[in-house]
């Protein structure tokens, strides 16, 4: 998570969340389960999708995307645009949480679910862990159980059109039963670990795990 000095400097937004995170702000101290209530404690619903991210916008075209998977895998990859897309193609519709207090129903994706990721890759005994890093420099940590749910998948489309660079096309991680924090933009490798290793939030105060549901907002929630 080193910050590099080429960078643009963060966007005011994210000074904002690195202090509310501080403040535990948003914080309903309720708790309640997705069979009862569709949206999770403390949210509020949105028809629109904001943008949010560290104010860095990469630009990869396809041509030069590649997808690099590594770590504790039998059979690591490093896949280019058309490999990536002759793997299986899964479409899944999915609800958005975002931390700061928006949710977004029926997303339409489609993508490679993990789950058929991870019979490519096969993990070795000794997984645990998954790290998504990214193209801004961001990273995010997964249990390798998060990561395998059942509706995860790395995006290239949303609502049937190529995802938008703002949304971090050309290929996004979508992991809906966490925050949306969790969901990577702008995807570049996939590392696999037998130990955990928090990623930009979550050393920045966020909760490790971030479950909607449980209001897992800030660390010691
Ligand atoms: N690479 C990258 N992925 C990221 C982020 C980021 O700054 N960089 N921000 C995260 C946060 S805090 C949120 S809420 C969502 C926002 O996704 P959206 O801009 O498509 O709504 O992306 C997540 N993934
Ligand atoms: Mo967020």
């Amino acid at each position: 998570m080193t910050e590099n000095s080429d960078q643009p400097p963060l966007s005011k937004l994210t000074r904002s969340k690195e202090r509310w995170a501080r403040e535990g702000r948003f914080l309903t101290g309720k708790v309640s389960q997705p069979d009862e209530q569709r949206l999770p404690p403390g949210q509020h619903l949105t028809k629109d999708w904001p943008v949010l991210d560290l104010g860095r916008t990469p630009d990869i075209s396809r041509e030069r995307w590649r997808l690099d998977v590594y770590g504790a895998v039998a059979n690591p990859v490093f896949w280019d645009w058309v490999q990536f897309t002759a793997q299986p193609q899964t479409q899944f519709v999915s609800d958005i949480h975002c931390v700061t207090t928006w949710s977004r129903y029926d997303n339409i994706w489609e993508g490679l679910a993990t789950r058929d990721l991870l019979m490519a890759v096969r993990p070795r005994n000794d997984a645990r862990h998954v790290v998504l890093h990214s193209h801004d420099g961001y990273t995010t940590n997964l249990t390798l159980e998060d990561f395998a749910a059942e509706d995860t998948l790395l995006a290239h489309t949303w609502s049937g059109a190529p995802l938008e660079r703002d949304h971090g096309g050309p290929v996004r991680a979508v992991v809906p039963h966490l925050y949306f924090w969790k969901s990577a933009k702008w995807l570049q490798s996939i590392e696999f670990l037998a130990e955990d290793d928090p990623g930009y939030w979550e050393v920045r105060g966020y909760h490790n795990r971030g479950d909607p549901w449980q209001e897992q907002r800030y660390s010691g929630d």
